[in-house]
This record gives structure tokens, sequence and C-alpha cells, in this order.
């Protein structure tokens, strides 16, 4: 028994020290990652060990945020691995022990980011939606504190900040399956989990080649319930695109009302610049949340017992089984659940939104020291990812779990790379206010 677990150990580093050298396992390939997921069943295991990983990776560990991380490790580890492999972790870990970050610029991913922002200001914009404030609401002027102020925060959400957000107009709702088919018709747009995916952009993003036989056919990320406990809960699925969610086989039917999906944020931004609008910043995104109330985790508040009643989440024992108390399986229509007091639906849950700010993990500590709190992010980093090029998205999905990741929390910060489409990531716009 022991030694299986040492032999599981060996390999699960094994394959998080190719993963830092090589990036191998991305959103495109990750079939690999479900190979191996007998490997990456131990969730506890795997969230103390990332940790620890990370912290070993940063090397320079006199700072708050290292500081963080190593107590938010401990914590982890306390309940997951036991305290006679802890030196034997570290002793592998070390080896990969070297810092990385780089700025945006170097990147080869950016010659695709290009790319794509060079399609998108073709797009021409709406002028009927560009004039109108239709759907959206006035976000008045005003100062907030932002980052994490509860126990379930992560290392990434401190330190808290103060903040100044210009008032500016945010839609009410997540972008609907409605909304986004005008788009489409209106311009013949075409989302990027309906394009093929090139070999190149893969490379460029994770270092290494896209393996062989993997199929460059569209496809996208679908949830799918496993077969046992804490398998791994993601398929990617050719054919899965907004028009279907699901993948082949399932369509919009009667969804109308429900927010879009499978669309990356480059579908998002290109959506926006039709409506003659923006991504909302994550720091207007988290005030827009708070709804003017101050130090309260959910856009309603404090209490956690209000979100089976507050939100579309996930209710029961992830990724198992959903007991649906909230009614609702997968995404909702938009406006089921009640407003905040800004009147905004659905910050809360639902599907996560994308936010217009690159992610990078240490960012609220630069703005914490920075003169100007209004900066914004000019570099991207995730130490579960170095090197990995991502946007932020907020406000947590159907997915989230009380005990899993909390993601609708109001201070809570997730990321994905800008070209990856999935079942439970959608977007709202936001529009400069005057
Ligand atoms: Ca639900
Ligand atoms: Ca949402």
């Amino acid at each position: 028994m022991i030694k299986k677990q040492l032999l599981d150990l060996l390999i699960f580093y094994f394959i998080k020290i190719l993963k830092y050298y090589k990036n191998i396992f991305n959103y495109k390939i990750f079939f690999l990652q479900k190979n191996y997921s007998k490997i990456f069943d131990d969730k506890s295991l795997q969230a103390g060990a990332r940790q620890i990983f990370n912290f070993i990776l940063k090397c320079s560990c006199t700072d708050d945020f290292s500081r963080q991380v190593v107590q938010y490790s401990l914590r982890r580890l306390k309940s997951s691995v036991r305290g006679s492999l802890l030196p034997f972790m570290f002793l592998i870990l070390f080896s990969a022990c070297r810092s990385n970050e780089k700025p945006i610029s170097d990147d080869p991913y950016m010659f695709f980011h290009r790319q794509y922002m060079e399609e998108i200001r073709k797009i021409p914009i709406n002028s009927d939606l560009a004039d109108t404030h239709k759907g959206m609401v006035w976000i008045p002027e005003g100062k907030f504190m932002m980052g994490g102020n509860s126990p379930q925060a992560r290392p990434d959400e401190y330190p808290q900040h103060e903040c100044h957000i210009k008032g500016f107009w945010m839609d009410t709702t997540e972008v609907t399956n409605a909304q986004f088919r005008q788009f489409v018709e209106a311009t013949g747009y075409v989302t990027i989990a309906e394009r093929e995916i090139n070999p190149a952009q893969i490379k460029a993003q994770t270092g290494g080649e896209l393996p062989e036989g993997i199929s460059t056919e569209p496809a996208s990320m679908v949830f799918v319930v496993p077969d046992r406990p804490q398998a791994y809960w993601w398929e990617i699925k050719p054919g899965a695109s907004w028009k279907h969610p699901q993948g082949e086989g399932s369509d919009l039917t009667g969804k109308d009302r429900h927010p879009v999906v499978h669309v990356a944020w480059y579908d998002a931004v290109a959506y926006a610049r039709w409506a003659g609008k923006r991504l909302p910043t994550e720091a207007e995104w988290e005030y827009a949340a708070r709804g003017g109330l101050k130090e309260n985790v959910y856009p309603w508040g404090n209490k956690s017992s209000e979100s089976a009643i507050s939100a579309n989440y996930w209710q029961g024992n992830f990724p198992m089984k959903n007991l649906d108390l909230d009614g609702y399986g997968r995404t909702a229509p938009v406006r089921s659940f009640r407003p905040n007091r800004f009147g905004l639906y659905d910050m809360s849950g639902n599907v996560w939104e994308w936010c217009e700010d690159w992610y990078d993990e240490r960012f609220y500590r630069k703005k914490k020291q920075a003169s100007d709190t209004d900066i914004r992010p000019d570099t991207y980093y995730d130490s579960a990812n170095p090197g990995m090029p991502q946007k932020v998205v907020r406000g947590g999905s159907f997915l989230c779990n009380e005990s899993y990741c909390t993601g609708y929390r109001n201070a809570a910060r997730m990321k994905s790379s800008p070209d990856t489409g999935l079942e439970h990531t959608g977007f709202r716009c936001v529009k400069t206010g005057e």
C-alpha cells in the first residue's frame, strides 16, 4: 500500500515537473491528463501538493504573497498528505525550483493574440445597439475594498486594497443565446470553438507539439458526471459550441434566455465590439458584484445558507451528485434569481464571466505597492501554469460548490486561456459612463 502511494507520488511529481518544463497539459490536449486521472484522483493530495509545488517554484519566499501561499499550503497539507512524506516531496520538487515570470511582449503566443485582435477590429459596430443603454444599469462612481474578506479566500485574493471606480453602464444579465445569435447572424462571426485547432498556436502556448493522433477538429469542453468519485469531469467534445452546449445532438431549443456558453475570450470581445460595448475590468466586475455593500462575501450579503435561493450553483456532492436545490442542473435562464442592490442578475453563479484583464496571481500585491490602485495588469502569471497566457473570469458557475471552489464569492478569482470555450463560461458587457 505504502509502495503504491510512493509510486503514485513519484508519477504525480514527474508529471508536475514535466508540466512545468514543457507545459504539455492544457485544455486543448487535456485528454492526456484524463488518462492519468487515477493519479489526479486524490483532490486533497493534489491541492496540497500543487500549492507546495507552486511555492517552491517561486523560490523567493520572503514576500507577503509567498508567506500567504505557505500558510495556505500548510492548511491544505494538514488534511491531505502524510507528514512523513513531506521531506520526500521537497526533495523531488526542489529540483524544479526556479523563478518564472516573463513580460507579455516576449511570449510567442502574442502573435496569435494580435491576429485575433486584428480580426475583431474589422467587425462592424451596430450603431443601434451602441447608441442605447437598453438592458444595462448605471453603476455609480465609488471606492471599495477589493480582495478576499472571508476564510475561503485564496492567496491570489490578497492583499485587500482600496480601488476607485468611475461610473459605468453594465449589462443587467449575462449575454444570452438570443443576443449572441443576433450578433452571429449580423456579422457571420465564427467562434473559436467552431474553428480547427491550430497546432502552431498550441505550441506557442505550451511550448510542446500537439501529440500525434490528436485531432484538430473543432471541439470544446463539456461537463460530464464522472463514472467514479473525484475523477476528471471535463470532456473535450468535437462539435460542442455555443449552438451545441453539450456537443453533437444538443441544441438551443428553449434556451434563448440562457447565457451563451463555449465562448472564448476573443468571442466575447468580438461581440462587445459589435454591440458598441467592452468587457469589464476585473475591478469593475468585483465593484459591481458587491452592489454597494461593504465586506460582503456574496452579492446578497454574507449568509451562505441563502445561496441556494440566490444563485445557480451546485448543491450536493460535486461532481457526482447535483441535488439541484436551486432548480437547475446546468445553465438557468438569466433573471431566474433575485438581483443584487445594483440590479445585476447572476453576478454569482450560472456562468463564469470573462473580464478584460490578464490574470496575474501577484497583481493585487503590485497594486497595493503602487501609488495608483487604478493600474491594470501588464503581465500574466499563474504559478500553476507558468507561461500560459490567461484572462480573468469571475463569479462562478453552475458547477461551483460550497465545499469545492466557492467561485461565486465576490472576491473569487479564476482564469482561463483566452482561446478556450467551456460549457460553464460566458460573459456580460459594460460601457464607459458619461
Ligand atoms: Ca444549480
Ligand atoms: Ca454569472
